[in-house]
This record gives C-alpha cells, sequence and structure tokens, in this order.
C-alpha cells in the first residue's frame, strides 16, 4: 500500500514538472519572438546590444538542460516501474498470508470460548472445594495441637527409655562378651581335662614299667659304668686314629676327585675298547684253540723227542757196546747198518727240533701280533675280519681326512664286502663319514683310493646323483637310509680309515 502511494506521489511529481518545463518554453519562445519583433523593429536602427545576446545564450544552455533532466526522469521513472512490479508481486504473497493469519484468528477465537467458558467452570469447582478443605483444614488444625501434645510427652518419654536402652545394651554386650571367654574357657578346660585324665592313667602304667626299668638300670648302670670306663680309653684311642683317618681321607677326597676325572675319561676309552675288546675276543678264542692244538702237538713232538733222546742214549751206550764189541769182534757190517740206524735217528731228530723252532716262531709272532692289534685298539682303531678301522670324530673335507688317514699309515676305508657296510654302518649310529671312492677322475666313473673301479656298490636310493657337482662319496649310518651318498669334495665331515690287521 506504501508502495502505491509513493508510486501515485511520483506520477504527480513528474506530470507537474513536465509542466513547469513546458512553460519555461513557452517564455523562451515567446521572448524569442518578441527579440526577433524587436530586432525587426531595431533593424532599421542597426543596434544590437551586448546585453541582449547574453541573454539568449542563458536560454538556450535552460533548454538543454531541461532536456537532460526529463531523459534522467524517464530512465528514473522506468526504473521505478520496475520495482514497482517486484512489489506488486511480493503484495499478493502478504495478501494470501494475511488470509491465512485471519483464518487461524478465528480458529484461535473460538478456541479462546472454549476454554473461557471451562475456566468458569472450573472456577465454580474449586471455589466448592474450598469450602470443604476451609472446614477439614479447621478440624485437623484442632486435632494436630492434640497430637502436638501428645507428641510432647511421648518425646521425653522415649528420650527416657532410650538412655534405658543404651545402658541395658552396654550390660548386655558385657555379659555377652563374658559368657563367649567362660564357654572357651570352659571348652578348654573340658579337653584339659580328658588330656589330663588320659595323661594320668598313662603315666600310673608307665610310672609302674619305670620302677621295674629303673631296677633293672640300675644293675644295667652299674655294669655300663665299668664299661664306660674301658670305652672311654678306647675312644681316646680312636680319637688319636681318627684324627689319622681324617687326614688320610681328605688326601683319598683329593685324589678321588683325580680319579674321578680320570674314571670319566677311561669310561669313554673303556666304552670303545669293549668293542674291540669283542673282535678281539673271538679272534683270541680262534687263536687261543689254534695255539691249545700247537701245544698239543709240540707236547706229542716233545714226549716224542724225550723218548727219541732216551733211544738215542739208550742206542748211543748201546753204540758204545758195539763199538766195542765191534773193535773186539771187528763186526763191521753190523757196525755200518747200526750207524745208519743212528743217522736216520739223527735226521728225524733235527726235522723234528726244526718243526719245533718254526711252531715257537709262529707262536711269538702270534703274541706279538697279538700286542700290537691292542696298542692299535688303544690309539682308537677298531678291529674287524683281520683289518682296522678308524672313525674320527673332528671333521674335514675328503682330501684332508685322506691326508689323516695317510698319516695314520692306512687310507680312506675301501668297503668291498656286506660284512664291513653293516659294521661300519653300526659303528657309525646316527651319522656319516667320508669313505675312499670319488669320480674326480670321470664324471660317472667311482674309483676307490687303490685305483679299483667300484663294482660291488652300497648306494642309498636315488644316490649317486651329482647335485651341485659332487664328486666324493661318503657312508651314512642314518636309520632307513643306510648307505652312500656323493657330496662336494670341499664340505667337510668325519672320516673312517682302514689298515691291515698285521
Ligand atoms: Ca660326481
Ligand atoms: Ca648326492
Amino acid at each position: 500500500m506504501e508502495a502505491k502511494r509513493k508510486m501515485e506521489m511520483s506520477k504527480v511529481a513528474f506530470k507537474n514538472f513536465n509542466a513547469a518545463s513546458y512553460n519555461r518554453f513557452n517564455s523562451y519562445e515567446d521572448n524569442n519572438e518578441q527579440d526577433e519583433g524587436e530586432v525587426a523593429n531595431h533593424s532599421s536602427v542597426n543596434v544590437v546590444s551586448g546585453a541582449n545576446s547574453l541573454q539568449v545564450r542563458c536560454y538556450k544552455f535552460t533548454a538543454v538542460c531541461s532536456i537532460l533532466l526529463c531523459v534522467l526522469l524517464i530512465s528514473a521513472v522506468s526504473v521505478l516501474w520496475l520495482k514497482f512490479n517486484n512489489l506488486t508481486l511480493k503484495n499478493n504473497d502478504l495478501q494470501t498470508n494475511y488470509s491465512n493469519l485471519v483464518l487461524e484468528k478465528d480458529q484461535l477465537q473460538t478456541s479462546y470460548k472454549n476454554v473461557t467458558s471451562e475456566r468458569d467452570q472450573l472456577y465454580q469447582k474449586l471455589n466448592i472445594d474450598k469450602n470443604h478443605l476451609q472446614t477439614s483444614n479447621k478440624k485437623l488444625t484442632a486435632e494436630r495441637d492434640q497430637l502436638q501434645t501428645s507428641y510432647n510427652k511421648v518425646i521425653v518419654e522415649k528420650d527416657q527409655l532410650q538412655t534405658s536402652y543404651n545402658n541395658l545394651t552396654v550390660e548386655r554386650d558385657r555379659l555377652k562378651n563374658s559368657n563367649n571367654n567362660l564357654t572357651v574357657e570352659r571348652d578348654q578346660l573340658q579337653t584339659s581335662y580328658n588330656t589330663v585324665t588320659v595323661e594320668r592313667d598313662q603315666l600310673q602304667t608307665s610310672y609302674n614299667t619305670v620302677t621295674v626299668e629303673r631296677d633293672q638300670l640300675q644293675t644295667s648302670y652299674n655294669t655300663v659304668t665299668v664299661e664306660r670306663d674301658q670305652l672311654q680309653t678306647s675312644y681316646n684311642t680312636v680319637t688319636v686314629e681318627r684324627d689319622q683317618l681324617q687326614t688320610s681321607y681328605n688326601t683319598v677326597t683329593v685324589e678321588r676327585d683325580q680319579l674321578q676325572t680320570s674314571y670319566n675319561t677311561v669310561t669313554v676309552e673303556r666304552d670303545r675298547l669293549q668293542t674291540s675288546y669283542n673282535n678281539l675276543t673271538a679272534e683270541r678264542d680262534q687263536l687261543q684253540t689254534s695255539y691249545n692244538k700247537v701245544t698239543v702237538e709240540r707236547d706229542h713232538l716233545q714226549t716224542s723227542f724225550n723218548n727219541l733222546t732216551v733211544e738215542r742214549d739208550r742206542l748211543q751206550t748201546l753204540y758204545n757196546n758195539l763199538s766195542m764189541e765191534r773193535d773186539q769182534k771187528q763186526d763191521q757190517a753190523k757196525c755200518a747198518d747200526l750207524v745208519k740206524e743212528i743217522e736216520k735217528l739223527q735226521t728225524n731228530y733235527t726235522t723234528l727240533r726244526n718243526q719245533n723252532e718254526q711252531l715257537q716262531t709262529e707262536k711269538d709272532e702270534i703274541r706279538k701280533e697279538l700286542t700290537n692289534l691292542a696298542a692299535q685298539v688303544r690309539q682308537g682303531w677298531l678291529y674287524f675280519n683281520a683289518k682296522l678301522f678308524f672313525i674320527s670324530t673332528d671333521k674335514k673335507s675328503w682330501p684332508e681326512s685322506r691326508q689323516e688317514c695317510k698319516k695314520k699309515g692306512g687310507d680312506l676305508v675301501i668297503i668291498k664286502t656286506k660284512e664291513e657296510q653293516d659294521f661300519l654302518v653300526q659303528q657309525l649310529g646316527n651319522s656319516k663319514a667320508w669313505i675312499g671312492l670319488n669320480d674326480k677322475g670321470t664324471e660317472g666313473i667311482w674309483k676307490w683310493v687303490d685305483g679299483t673301479v667300484l663294482t660291488t656298490e652300497y648306494w642309498t636310493p636315488g644316490e649317486p646323483n651329482n647335485a651341485g657337482n659332487e664328486d666324493c662319496a661318503e657312508i651314512w649310518g642314518f636309520q632307513g637310509k643306510e648307505g652312500w651318498n656323493d657330496m662336494p669334495c670341499g664340505n667337510k665331515g668325519k672320516w673312517i680309515c682302514d689298515k691291515p690287521a698285521s
């Protein structure tokens, strides 16, 4: 509405401005015509004053300014027209809002009327209730005053009772404690009484037996006193002996520790020797039977020899006698026979003595061999099938291992029988070692260290596989994988040497 009003005022002003401009322009035209008339009137005179020309110029300038103002006003009016349209649209929106608000106002008006009627009804009810409550309040006030007096009396009585109750509570707690203590003491005394009664009975019986024992002990005491004196003297001598034994014990303890360490090393040596000993025992038994046979033969020969010696002596005397006889009887022929007989016996005797000497040297050789074998076994060699085997504990490459074997008077082991293979697998246990087998010369042609070509083989399944240029052989004792495997010769491992037993 305000915008509409402003628009109407703008239109009126525009009309007034146009009217004023038109009047001013008309007055300029009139003045101009008047001037022209005057110019015409005064042309004859030909007098033109400078003041009149200035006035004309001012009028022209005013006309131009008026035109410019008109243009500006037209543009302002168009802008205002656009704003007016916008305002018209907003006005319509506001109009619809106003209609809605009017409707809401009517609804609120009816609600207000309903609420007012309800308020009046409630007000009437509240008045009735208030009257009831006022009468009730009066009655309750009177009752409250009566109860207040009663309450005061009760409070006084309660305080009296509270003090009595507190005193009684204290007394009760004290009695309760006393009762508990007495109960505990009674129970303790009862148990003590029971145990004391039992102990008294036991003591009574003990006393009776003790009395008997005391009499016995008295007699024993007398004998013991005598024995004690004897023991005292023995004790003194024993003490001296004990001190001597103590010093001996200390030295023995030191020796025992030394022996313990020796024992440990000897135990290891003993186990190793035990296996060799078993093999040697079998060999020795064989040798023993041979030796027994030889001894029997020797004894047999010895008796033969003794018999022959006796025979020889007998023959010698016979010969002497016969010689004498021969000399006496000059029986040359008989003598010659006898000489032949003697010579024959002499040769028999010589052969028997040679055989005996041969057996003696054989026996000495066997004994020497046994001594040599025992020395080798002590150095760690194992005896099997007339050969000695050495299993190292150190680890070296295949060429270094072979060098070590040669230093010991042998070479890396050559295995040509199943018995030797099984023996070495058993000795290795769960480990492996280099053997004297390689294919360094020609790949796939395996040769022993003595130059012989491999014929009897005990390769583990899948070997030799030459996986990574493997030219040297090792033996495995691993359970389920017993056999040989090829490995790179530079790898470090244990090794097995062998050499003949004699
Ligand atoms: Ca190879
Ligand atoms: Ca291999």
